[in-house]
C-alpha cells in the first residue's frame, strides 16, 4: 500500500546542551546516515524539504551566562529553542509532516513551542519516553533542561516556576503552550518521587510499562488517542524519546533502562498515530552516537530509521496492489 504522498520537512535538531554526555548533537548527522533516510522517505513517494541542522554555533544572540541559575546552559537553551520554535513554525507551515532529529529531549521545549504556536486547537502530545521529563527547575536534582521539558510547557506549572528567583530569565519568552489534558505518556519506567506526585496531583494521563503489559501497546495507543483527541481534531506532536525502548534495541542513549518498549511496539505506535492522518510532528531524541559500539550505534540508527519511516506510512507488508489496510483497521 503506498502511503498518499506529502511534503515532508526535515529539521536537524544538533543540540546537547540539555544533558551533561558529549554525543547527542552528532545525532541528526547519525540517523541522516549520508541520505539514507532521506532516500528512504522518497521510496515512498514524499518530497522532502531539508531544513538543515540547527547547531550552536548558528544562534545568532545567546545571552551572557547567568551567575545563578537552576537550569545548566540556560542562556544557551533560551536562544536555541527560540530558533527551534521558529524553524518549527515554519516547516509545519511548508510541509503535511516535520521530521525533527535529536538532540537531547530538552529540544521538546522549542518543538512543542512551535507547534503548538501555528495550531488554533489544541496540541495532542504523545510523549514515549522511559522518563517522565517532568522536573521542575527547582526538583531537578540534576539541573538537566532534558529532565524538565514537560514543566516548562504545560500551564499548570508556572505556579511553581519562578523566573528570576530561578534565574531563567533566557527562558523569559516561553510562554506555556500546553495542559496536563494534552499530555500522554507511554513507556514510563524510571519516576522520581516528585514526578510521580506531580503525575497524580495533575491527573496526567500515563500508560506505564505496566500498562503496556496489562493491555499491549496497539489498545495503549489507541486509548492514549482517544483520550487526548477524541474527535481526531487536534494535531498530533509524537515525541519518542529513544530510551523508551529495551536498551537491546536502542543501545546507544545517555540513560538507557532496562524493561523498555520493543522496537516493533514503538513502530507501531508510529503506525498507529500516522493511520489517524493527524500527526505534523515526530521527534526522534537521546540517540547519542558516542556512547556504545559501532554496533550499537548502527542498531540504535536503524531503529530511529524504522520509527520515522512509520511515521512516514511505510508498510512493514511492503507495497502492494488493493489497498486493504487503512485507517479503518485501527
Ligand atoms: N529525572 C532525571 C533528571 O531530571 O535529570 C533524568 C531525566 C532523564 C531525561 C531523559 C531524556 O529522558
Ligand atoms: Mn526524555
Ligand atoms: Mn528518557
Ligand atoms: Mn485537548
Amino acid at each position: 500500500m503506498e502511503p498518499s504522498p506529502m511534503t515532508v520537512g526535515i529539521i536537524g535538531a544538533a543540540f546537547r546542551g540539555g544533558q551533561r554526555r558529549v554525543g547527542t548533537d552528532h545525532g541528526p548527522h547519525a540517523i541522516r546516515h549520508g541520505g539514507f533516510l532521506e532516500a528512504a522517505i522518497r521510496a515512498l513517494g514524499h518530497e522532502i524539504k531539508d531544513y538543515g541542522d540547527l547547531r550552536v554555533e548558528d544562534l545568532q544572540n545567546i545571552q551572557p551566562k547567568l551567575a545563578k541559575t537552576r537550569i545548566n546552559n540556560v542562556h544557551i537553551i533560551g536562544s536555541y529553542m527560540k530558533e527551534m520554535s521558529q524553524r518549527v513554525q515554519q516547516s509545519l507551515r511548508e510541509n503535511k509532516l516535520t521530521i525533527v532529529l535529536g538532540g537531547d529531549h530538552s529540544i521538546a521545549v522549542g518543538t512543542v513551542h512551535g507547534h503548538a504556536t501555528t495550531v488554533v486547537d489544541d496540541l495532542a502530545v504523545v510523549y514515549v519516553d522511559a522518563h517522565a521529563d517532568i522536573n521542575t527547575p527547582m526538583t531537578s536534582h540534576t539541573g538537566n533542561a532534558h529532565g524538565m521539558p514537560v514543566s516548562l510547557l504545560c500551564g499548570e506549572f508556572r505556579k511553581y516556576i519562578d523566573f528570576q528567583l530561578d534565574g531563567l530569565e533566557p527562558l523569559a519568552w516561553l510562554e506555556p503552550v500546553i495542559s496536563c489534558k494534552d499530555l500522554a505518556y507511554i513507556g514510563l519506567r524510571d519516576v522520581e518521587p516528585w514526578e510521580r506526585v506531580a503525575l497524580n496531583h495533575l491527573g496526567i494521563l500515563e500508560y506505564n510499562m505496566q500498562s503496556i503489559d496489562d493491555i499491549g501497546v496497539k489498545e495503549v495507543i489507541r486509548q492514549a488517542l482517544m483520550r487526548i483527541n477524541p474527535e481526531l481534531r487536534s494535531h498530533i506532536h509524537l515525541s519518542i524519546d529513544v530510551d523508551a525502548m529495551c536498551p537491546e534495541f536502542a543501545p546507544s542513549t545517555g540513560l538507557p533502562v532496562a524493561g523498555g518498549l520493543t522496537l516493533r511496539e514503538v513502530i507501531q505506535i508510529a503506525e498507529v498515530t500516522a493511520a489517524t492522518g493527524r500527526l505534523r510532528l515526530i521527534e526522534i531524541v537521546e540517540l547519542n552516537p558516542k556512547v556504545g559500539s559501532s554496533d550499537d550505534v548502527h542498531k540504535t540508527v536503524e531503529a530511529a530509521q524504522a520509527i520515522i519511516l512509520a511515521a512516514c506510512g511505510h508498510y512493514r507488508g511492503g507495497l502492494y496492489l488493493n489497498s486493504t489496510y487503512g485507517v479503518d483497521d485501527y
